[in-house]
Protein backbone atom coordinates (compact mmCIF):
# COMPACT_ATOMS: atom_id res chain seq x y z
CA UNK A 1 0.00 0.00 0.00
CA UNK A 2 1.44 3.19 -1.02
CA UNK A 3 1.48 5.86 1.83
CA UNK A 4 0.71 9.76 0.61
CA UNK A 5 4.12 10.26 1.61
CA UNK A 6 5.08 7.35 -0.77
CA UNK A 7 3.16 9.22 -3.44
CA UNK A 8 4.80 12.14 -2.85
CA UNK A 9 8.44 11.05 -3.55
CA UNK A 10 7.40 8.90 -6.21
CA UNK A 11 5.77 11.53 -8.44
CA UNK A 12 8.83 13.62 -7.12
CA UNK A 13 11.64 11.78 -8.58
CA UNK A 14 9.23 11.36 -12.09
CA UNK A 15 9.69 14.76 -12.02
CA UNK A 16 13.80 14.09 -12.49
CA UNK A 17 12.89 11.42 -15.04
CA UNK A 18 10.57 13.69 -17.67
CA UNK A 19 12.93 14.02 -20.45
CA UNK A 20 15.23 11.22 -19.96
CA UNK A 21 12.22 8.39 -20.57
CA UNK A 22 14.04 6.91 -23.59
CA UNK A 23 17.41 7.00 -22.36
CA UNK A 24 16.34 5.67 -19.04
CA UNK A 25 14.13 2.66 -20.35
CA UNK A 26 16.92 2.11 -22.74
CA UNK A 27 19.43 1.54 -20.12
CA UNK A 28 17.56 -0.36 -17.77
CA UNK A 29 16.58 -2.92 -20.71
CA UNK A 30 20.11 -3.07 -21.36
CA UNK A 31 21.11 -3.71 -17.77
CA UNK A 32 18.68 -6.38 -17.98
CA UNK A 33 19.97 -8.11 -20.74
CA UNK A 34 23.16 -7.85 -19.51
CA UNK A 35 22.90 -8.93 -15.96
CA UNK A 36 20.22 -11.35 -16.40
CA UNK A 37 20.25 -12.93 -20.00
CA UNK A 38 17.81 -15.41 -19.81
CA UNK A 39 15.26 -12.54 -20.07
CA UNK A 40 16.59 -11.99 -24.09
CA UNK A 41 14.79 -14.90 -24.89
CA UNK A 42 11.61 -12.85 -24.42
CA UNK A 43 13.22 -10.58 -27.38
CA UNK A 44 14.01 -13.07 -30.19
CA UNK A 45 12.83 -10.62 -32.84
CA UNK A 46 14.94 -7.21 -31.31
CA UNK A 47 18.60 -6.01 -31.99
CA UNK A 48 19.94 -6.15 -28.71
CA UNK A 49 23.15 -4.80 -29.56
CA UNK A 50 23.87 -1.06 -27.22
CA UNK A 51 22.00 1.40 -28.45
CA UNK A 52 19.75 -0.17 -30.98
CA UNK A 53 16.10 1.37 -32.37
CA UNK A 54 14.20 -1.36 -31.18
CA UNK A 55 15.90 -1.19 -27.65
CA UNK A 56 15.49 2.82 -27.13
CA UNK A 57 11.95 2.44 -29.07
CA UNK A 58 11.33 -0.03 -26.33
CA UNK A 59 12.38 1.67 -23.55
CA UNK A 60 10.60 4.68 -24.40
CA UNK A 61 7.24 2.40 -24.60
CA UNK A 62 8.20 0.89 -20.65
CA UNK A 63 9.44 4.24 -19.28
CA UNK A 64 6.28 5.86 -21.08
CA UNK A 65 4.06 2.90 -18.96
CA UNK A 66 5.53 3.45 -15.91
CA UNK A 67 5.13 7.12 -16.48
CA UNK A 68 1.14 6.71 -16.98
CA UNK A 69 1.75 4.58 -13.47
CA UNK A 70 2.30 7.78 -11.93
CA UNK A 71 -0.34 9.22 -12.76
CA UNK A 72 -2.33 7.04 -11.94
CA UNK A 73 -1.53 6.31 -8.40
CA UNK A 74 -4.66 5.63 -7.02
CA UNK A 75 -5.98 2.96 -9.88
CA UNK A 76 -3.19 0.93 -10.99
CA UNK A 77 -4.90 -1.78 -11.70
CA UNK A 78 -7.38 0.26 -14.54
CA UNK A 79 -4.81 2.47 -15.66
CA UNK A 80 -2.75 -0.31 -16.63
CA UNK A 81 -5.39 -3.40 -17.59
CA UNK A 82 -4.48 -3.72 -20.90
CA UNK A 83 -0.64 -3.68 -20.68
CA UNK A 84 -1.90 -6.74 -17.77
CA UNK A 85 -3.84 -8.83 -20.42
CA UNK A 86 -0.44 -8.48 -22.64
CA UNK A 87 1.37 -9.78 -20.27
CA UNK A 88 -0.53 -12.51 -19.20
CA UNK A 89 -2.15 -13.57 -22.10
CA UNK A 90 -0.07 -12.47 -25.01
CA UNK A 91 3.62 -12.41 -23.99
CA UNK A 92 3.28 -14.49 -21.20
CA UNK A 93 5.89 -13.09 -19.16
CA UNK A 94 7.49 -14.97 -15.87
CA UNK A 95 6.63 -12.73 -13.28
CA UNK A 96 9.95 -13.16 -12.04
CA UNK A 97 11.25 -11.30 -14.70
CA UNK A 98 9.46 -7.96 -13.57
CA UNK A 99 11.41 -7.82 -10.60
CA UNK A 100 14.66 -8.58 -12.61
CA UNK A 101 13.47 -5.23 -14.63
CA UNK A 102 12.46 -3.47 -11.40
CA UNK A 103 16.00 -3.78 -10.01
CA UNK A 104 17.60 -2.59 -13.02
CA UNK A 105 15.66 0.47 -13.51
CA UNK A 106 16.07 1.45 -10.05
CA UNK A 107 20.06 1.00 -10.85
CA UNK A 108 19.59 4.01 -13.57
CA UNK A 109 17.90 6.36 -11.27
CA UNK A 110 20.34 5.58 -8.49
CA UNK A 111 23.25 5.79 -11.02
CA UNK A 112 22.01 9.36 -12.83
CA UNK A 113 19.99 10.83 -9.70
CA UNK A 114 22.29 10.10 -7.50
CA UNK A 115 22.00 12.47 -4.06
CA UNK A 116 18.41 12.77 -5.26
CA UNK A 117 17.59 8.99 -5.07
CA UNK A 118 17.76 9.03 -1.16
CA UNK A 119 16.81 6.02 0.66
CA UNK A 120 13.01 7.18 1.23
CA UNK A 121 12.80 7.69 -2.09
CA UNK A 122 14.37 4.20 -3.11
CA UNK A 123 11.76 2.60 -0.65
CA UNK A 124 9.21 4.06 -2.09
CA UNK A 125 9.94 3.53 -5.67
CA UNK A 126 10.41 0.39 -4.98
CA UNK A 127 7.08 0.16 -3.27
CA UNK A 128 5.62 1.32 -6.48
CA UNK A 129 7.27 -1.29 -9.15
CA UNK A 130 6.44 -4.08 -6.74
CA UNK A 131 2.97 -2.47 -7.44
CA UNK A 132 2.75 -2.31 -11.18
CA UNK A 133 4.59 -5.85 -11.20
CA UNK A 134 1.91 -6.88 -9.15
CA UNK A 135 -0.81 -5.31 -11.78
CA UNK A 136 1.05 -6.63 -14.73
CA UNK A 137 1.42 -10.28 -13.02
CA UNK A 138 -2.49 -10.14 -11.53
CA UNK A 139 -4.27 -11.85 -14.64
CA UNK A 140 -2.55 -15.24 -14.46
CA UNK A 141 -4.68 -17.03 -13.08
NI1 LIG B 1 6.87 -5.44 -21.19
C1 LIG B 1 5.79 -4.96 -24.42
C2 LIG B 1 5.67 -2.30 -20.35
C3 LIG B 1 8.12 -5.77 -18.02
C4 LIG B 1 8.54 -8.29 -22.14
N1 LIG B 1 5.92 -3.93 -22.19
C5 LIG B 1 5.58 -3.93 -23.53
C6 LIG B 1 4.95 -2.66 -23.87
C7 LIG B 1 4.94 -1.91 -22.72
C8 LIG B 1 5.54 -2.72 -21.66
C9 LIG B 1 4.39 -0.49 -22.56
C10 LIG B 1 4.44 -2.25 -25.22
C11 LIG B 1 2.99 -2.60 -25.31
C12 LIG B 1 2.39 -2.27 -26.64
O1 LIG B 1 3.11 -2.19 -27.65
O2 LIG B 1 1.16 -2.10 -26.67
N2 LIG B 1 6.87 -4.27 -19.50
C13 LIG B 1 6.28 -3.03 -19.35
C14 LIG B 1 6.43 -2.60 -17.97
C15 LIG B 1 7.11 -3.59 -17.31
C16 LIG B 1 7.41 -4.63 -18.29
C17 LIG B 1 5.89 -1.30 -17.41
C18 LIG B 1 7.55 -3.69 -15.88
C19 LIG B 1 7.84 -2.69 -15.12
N3 LIG B 1 8.06 -6.80 -20.24
C20 LIG B 1 8.50 -6.73 -18.95
C21 LIG B 1 9.41 -7.81 -18.68
C22 LIG B 1 9.55 -8.52 -19.84
C23 LIG B 1 8.70 -7.88 -20.83
C24 LIG B 1 10.09 -8.04 -17.33
C25 LIG B 1 10.38 -9.73 -20.12
C26 LIG B 1 11.55 -9.99 -19.57
N4 LIG B 1 7.10 -6.46 -22.96
C27 LIG B 1 7.84 -7.61 -23.12
C28 LIG B 1 7.78 -8.01 -24.51
C29 LIG B 1 7.00 -7.04 -25.18
C30 LIG B 1 6.58 -6.08 -24.16
C31 LIG B 1 8.44 -9.23 -25.12
C32 LIG B 1 6.65 -6.99 -26.67
C33 LIG B 1 7.80 -6.29 -27.38
C34 LIG B 1 7.57 -6.08 -28.85
O3 LIG B 1 7.51 -4.93 -29.28
O4 LIG B 1 7.47 -7.07 -29.57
Amino acid sequence: MLTAEDKKLIQQVWEKVTGHQEAFGAEALERMFTTYPQTKTYFPHFDLHHGSDQIRGHGKKVAGALGTAVKSLDNLSQALSELSNLHAYNLRVDPVNFKLLSQCFQVVLASHLGKDYSPEVHAAFDKFLSAVAAVLAEKYR
